[in-house]
């Protein structure tokens, strides 16, 4: 307030507000200005790289009016708004996007191309902006364009990761981890360097009492870090709306370097400290569905929470409410149980800084944290061990033990003597080495809980989150299934279907409200629409079968059906099933004549996804995936019938060229394991079908697809468990044609076959935990209808298209309107042009 200009010169000001460039013309000279000024270039040295650099300024600055009004327009508004504590934001390529959701795609392109460039090309310098690992940090991204499509005020608040997911290169058959700096030229960022916060580590706590008598702690010492704001904007689609995700970098609290050190000489240390605090924002943890108990990942935890929420409650006291008008103003989701440290953090300001007393704080605290669980994993499940908590922040374990105190103090006058209930939801699990439970102190410190998926929503409250249902009652919580953006995953990755149905809905209103999309099931019989329908998917078809061309110098045939695994390689998604069928599929064409092998579906199985740099089976997965491509796709008695393509580094750009060229892809997870994945939704909106086991969100499509729409094979949910105590109590049975696959494996046929032990061993010997035996059968008679439905394309097409007419249900939009309604509580706000 203090630096804003008072009225009387407020008039220049408003005569020369920006605001931004609107048609051709404007964008070129945009362009033409930045290649010039910002870049120092000019026409006799402007290359790809500097036109996407100039193009993207340009963008940045159109959007950043945008941005500006939003955030006047929320801030004089005061209403509430919605804060999204994720640890990933997996946000892919920015300027395709903002052109779209612009609406200035064209202008783009015209202009472009008047300057000696293909649009295309432009956008395919941009590098990918990968800050996640999978599923979750990709809704993260849908997520935030939801919310400003949809005119909520939010932001998001993650970690500026210098470092990204690793790179991956395929190197004879073995991942290779190379590191992702993507920082060399990031166009979508502002450095606000005058938004700073010190977080505190380590130390001790102090206790003195005020002068009512009433303790009093102080958190001392320790050291200092200082979190730096940088700001990305968020554009919403067809809306001047334009949300802010503020992401924090660490460095040394005393700047560059601590003078006092370099003054006495000390240069080494003082690099060093300031090393070590960079350290903490430098790199994503590149594990899916996986918790490792780092100590530099807590510190990421707490310095990421500690500066978001510095930055809420400054920007809340601005408003000089009341504290309990807080929740009334504020509402923050947790995404997982990664930032659940703002549980705490948020008790500790009210309490130790706020002087409120615990009950009122803590009335606050539950009334404004929202918590969503993603996976029922128990390897993913966050536990601290207490003595790691009680080094790095003393303060915090205090005032978990107190949120315990009193949360089992309640349990017990509602249950009173059930010892047993006690122990199994206390927050302090009393293992040898003592433990936090992150996801109890989420559920104990939360109003909603809720679930990804209706099968996962129902399975943490029978399972994992059991007692907390007891204790709480049923209300608290709740599912919301996830959803996609299908401004990206539809119109920008396939824009010719995006136009097709807008040709027959009367424009891209759909991309507004996802369910007219059942206008097009009509058309399923129609002969017309379904050539246009078949014409598209061979196009992209043919531009992956290039890319595949191109990377990996294997030629497919793009009639051939195209069967799709892409997602981040884990036992549990069951790639290995996957390649045991395909191991199948190969020794069956062997074995057939020449003329009956020409009478085959020809198919082309695609993966692509990235294993935990630490995860070995993961890796021997990928390892065999290639070896087995680099058998099969040089057998000449194969020929086109069979191809085997392991696309590397698989990332939200190349996810976009993959998903509208699939046929098929696959989503076979052990049921119950997956919480509800999102790519499955991707594939079908997309005009493929799914082959998939009844878990995750699958269930919910069959409900919307419906049954004779997708293909599904596999145990239920409901006989898992029952299946793993038989397992591990009796030898139980491999089918023969898998034992053949094992056989294959063993020969050497696909390498050196010690490599391949441990994977074929969990199946056959130690218990086969992902009843990859007892689904290899029903995968295989699946696999087979398949095959047998392709033949018929036209009624394969309709299927596709009826599909397609019924996925308006998984619309992020939807999904958004959903956490809003039932567990922010707030309300849209217009910002006008
Ligand atoms: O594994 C789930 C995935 O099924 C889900 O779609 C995604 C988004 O809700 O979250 C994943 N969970 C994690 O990555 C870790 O909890």
């Amino acid at each position: 307030v203090e630096a804003s200009i008072p009225e009387p010169q407020r008039e220049a000001w408003t005569k020369h507000q920006v605001q931004g460039f609107t048609d051709k013309d404007g964008f070129e000279k945009e362009v033409v200005r930045h290649v010039e000024t910002t870049l120092a270039r000019s026409l006799y040295n402007c290359d790809e790289g500097a036109a996407y650099s100039a193009a993207a300024l340009a963008f940045r600055d159109r959007l950043i009016t945008n941005w500006n009004k939003t955030q006047q327009r929320q801030t004089f508004a005061d209403s509430k708004r919605v804060y999204y504590l994720s640890l990933e934001f997996l946000m892919g390529r920015a300027m395709d996007n903002a052109m779209l959701n612009l609406g200035l795609k064209n202008v783009a392109k015209d202009g472009m191309q008047d300057l000696g460039f293909r649009i295309e090309d432009i956008i395919g310098q941009e590098h990918d902006a990968a800050l996640g690992n999978g599923g979750l940090g990709r809704l993260a991204a849908c997520f935030l364009d939801s919310l400003a499509s949809l005119d909520y005020p939010a932001w998001g608040y993650g970690l500026r990761y210098r470092y990204g997911i690793f790179k991956q290169e395929i190197i004879n058959g073995y991942q290779v981890e190379v590191p992702d700096y993507w920082l060399d030229f990031n166009p979508w960022e502002f450095p606000r360097h005058d938004v700073t916060v010190d977080i505190q580590f380590y130390g001790n706590v102090r206790k003195s009492q005020d002068e009512n008598g009433k303790s009093v702690a102080h958190w001392e010492g320790g050291e200092i870090v200082t979190a730096v704001a940088y700001d990305v904007p968020i554009p919403g689609y067809a809306t001047p709306s334009t949300n802010n995700l503020r992401l924090w970098s660490s460095k040394a609290s005393s700047g560059e370097f601590d003078f006092q050190k370099f003054n006495n000489g000390d240069y080494e240390s003082s690099v060093a400290d300031q090393q070590r605090a960079e350290t903490i924002s430098a790199v994503l943890y590149p594990n899916d569905n996986l918790e490792r108990g780092k100590e530099l990942r807590l510190k990421q935890q707490y310095f990421w929470v500690a500066a978001s929420l510095h930055d809420i409650v400054r920007r809340f006291k601005k408003s000089k409410r009341a504290w309990k008008e807080f929740p009334d103003q504020v509402a923050i989701q947790l995404n997982d149980t990664h930032p659940t440290l703002a549980i705490v953090e948020l008790q500790r300001i009210l309490v130790d800084k706020e002087n409120l007393e615990w009950d009122e704080a803590w009335e606050i605290v539950t009334s404004t944290f929202g918590y969503t669980n993603h996976t029922v994993l128990p390897e993913a499940l966050e536990k601290w061990s207490v003595g790691l908590f009680q080094h790095l922040l003393p303060r915090h374990l205090q005032i978990i033990y107190d949120i315990n105190l009193f949360f089992l103090q309640s349990v017990e006058k509602k249950f009173p003597k059930d010892h047993d209930l006690l122990s199994r939801v206390s927050i302090i699990e009393e293992s040898q080495v003592k433990m936090v439970r992150m996801a109890y102190l989420a559920i104990i410190g939360s109003h909603k809980v809720n679930g990804v998926a209706e099968l996962h929503s129902d399975l943490i409250q029978t399972t994992i989150f059991r007692d907390f249902v007891t204790i709480f009652g049923a209300d608290k919580f709740t599912n919301v299934t996830n959803g996609i953006t299908p401004r990206r995953w539809l119109h920008q990755a396939n824009p010719r279907l995006s136009e097709l149905i807008a040709s027959k809905t009367g424009g891209y209103d759909f991309l507004k409200d996802l369910t007219l999309l059942n206008q097009i099931e009509q058309y399923a019989g129609d002969k017309e629409f379904r050539k246009e329908w078949a014409e598209i998917k061979y196009a992209n078809k043919v531009r992956l079968a290039k890319y595949i061309k191109s990377t990996l110098d294997v030629t497919v045939n793009p009639a051939a059906l195209f069967d799709v695994q892409v997602k981040r390689i884990h036992e549990y998604k069951r790639q290995q099933l996957n390649i045991f069928g395909v191991i199948h599929r190969y020794l069956a064409l062997k074995a057939m004549s020449p003329e009956e092998r020409k009478k085959q579906l020809p198919r082309v199985s695609i993966f692509g996804g990235k294993a935990a740099p630490g995860y070995w089976m993961a890796k021997q997965i990928i390892h065999l995936i290639n070896n087995v491509g680099a058998v099969v796709n040089n057998d000449p008695d194969i020929g086109d019938q069979l191809k085997v393509i392991f696309l590397e580094d698989y990332n939200v750009s190349k996810a976009e060229m993959i998903i509208p060229a699939n046929d098929i892809s696959e989503h076979i997870s052990t049921a119950g394991t997956e919480a509800s994945g999102t790519s499955n939704m991707k594939f079908v909106l997309n005009g493929g079908l799914i082959i998939g086991t009844c878990d995750g969100a699958n269930i919910e499509i069959t409900r919307e697809v419906g049954q004779e729409n997708i293909f599904l094979f596999g145990t239920l949910s409901e006989d898992v468990e029952d299946l793993r105590h038989q397992h591990n109590y009796s030898n139980h049975s491999i089918d023969s044609n898998l034992s053949k696959v094992f056989e294959a494996i063993q020969s050497g046929k696909f390498g050196e076959p010690n490599d391949f032990g441990a994977m074929i061993s969990a199946v056959r010997d130690h218990g086969d935990y992902y009843l990859v035996s007892d689904d290899f059968e029903s995968y295989l008679d699946t696999q087979k209808m398949v095959d047998t439905e392709y033949r018929n394309q036209d009624e394969w097409i309709a299927k596709c298209i009826r599909s397609v007419a019924r996925m308006g249900f998984f619309s992020s939009d939807r999904c958004i309107n959903e956490y809003a309604e039932g567990i922010w509580n707030v309300e849209p706000l217009v910002v006008k042009n």
